[in-house]
């Protein structure tokens, strides 16, 4: 019989090492969780797949690029694409038997899917486009999901079950829609980074429980803000530009900038504002999933006073200031914010 070589097994294995392979390898069995979850995570990829399908063509497309006219519940104006995407997901999910409810950044209250609540039980929180601002300059686009399990019956259909903390949360991630297409998530066991592989349609294991540095050089954040800060985040970028080492990288898409983070360290700041204490990013499907992707890596979220994941949000919608990366790096924002050097 022909043996095939060791790199050609490797190799193999590795083309064969697909996310719901891999997440069911988390559950060390089958379970009925194990392959809920494996599927639920597989209909995430096929929603990935489908916004990397369409952001590659959007140029050559009619109708893809370009604001609605509508503005969302954040207030802000909604990108064509923004639409499609949030469609996508509800798509994806709405024949899957996996989700009861999907809640979105672009739609006010969770939308319901009837006929799987009392099967699935499980919760989407997603943001279809994280940085939409990039969506028509061909700049680089995130998408971020959450997945948590329903408690209680919900029967006012406010789903008040999802304003909890972020340690409730079963599983988190992202998609990062860049020269390649990364889908980067953890269940709690580690975090795990997928490419999508254009030529199979699947998402390959590109690396394992993956460690952000504990310290990094890159600092992520919007100086344009400045004049709206408080004084001890002023004070904490004029320490980073008289230091000797710091890079300013700030791409308008988070996942971006905090993917970088995850791989190369650093730290990046979303912070409120005098005005607007509270911050622009939103608490259950922006921050609390990035803060679990990144504390199972080994660095930090936090509100600068209190840990993201602790946060208990006492509306859908709520928005928090944000600090998260790379334990020295966030300890140094966090020493500038709470003593107020
Ligand atoms: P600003 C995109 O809308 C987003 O939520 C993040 O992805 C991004 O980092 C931030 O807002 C950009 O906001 O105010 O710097 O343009």
């Amino acid at each position: 019989m022909v043996q095939a070589s060791e790199h050609e097994d490797k190799a193999l294995d590795r083309d064969c090492t697909t996310l719901s392979r891999h997440v069911l390898q988390q559950f060390q069995g089958f379970s009925a969780q194990a392959q809920d979850l494996s599927a639920l995570m597989n209909r995430v990829a096929l929603a990935g797949k489908l916004v990397a399908r369409h952001l590659s063509r959007a140029g050559l497309m009619e109708g893809v690029l370009g604001f609605t006219g509508e503005v969302n519940v954040q207030g802000e104006s909604v990108k064509k694409m923004d639409v499609y995407a949030n469609d996508v997901f509800i798509s994806v999910f709405k024949q899957s038997g996996l989700v009861c409810r999907l809640a979105s950044e672009e739609m006010d209250e969770p939308y319901y899917i009837p006929e799987n609540c009392p099967i699935g039980r499980y919760t989407l929180l997603y943001d279809p486009i994280d940085g939409s601002s990039n969506t028509d300059t061909n700049l680089s686009l995130g998408s971020i999901f959450a997945i948590r399990q329903q408690e209680g019956d919900d029967i006012d259909g406010k789903a008040k079950d999802l304003l909890s903390t972020g340690d409730k949360q079963i599983g988190a991630g992202y998609i990062l829609y860049g020269p390649s297409t990364m889908l980067v998530y953890t269940m709690g066991k580690g975090v795990h980074s997928f490419t999508l592989d254009p030529s199979l349609g699947e998402f390959i294991l590109t690396e394992e429980n993956i460690k952000i540095p504990d310290s990094g050089s890159v600092y992520s954040v919007n100086e344009g803000n400045f004049w709206q800060w408080e004084e001890s985040v002023r004070e904490y970028v004029r320490y980073v530009h008289r230091t000797e080492g710091y890079s300013a990288r700030y791409s308008g898409a988070m996942v971006s900038d905090i993917h970088r983070i995850l791989v190369q360290g650093g730290v990046f700041l979303y912070p409120g504002t005098v005005q607007k204490p509270e911050g622009k990013l939103r608490l259950l499907y922006e921050s609390a999933p990035l803060a679990y992707v990144i504390e199972q890596a080994g660095g930090r979220a936090t509100t600068g006073r209190m840990n993201i994941l602790d946060v208990v949000p006492q509306k859908l919608h709520q928005r928090t200031p944000l600090i998260i990366g790379s334990k020295e790096n966030v300890a140094k924002v966090e020493s500038f914010i709470q003593n107020g050097h």
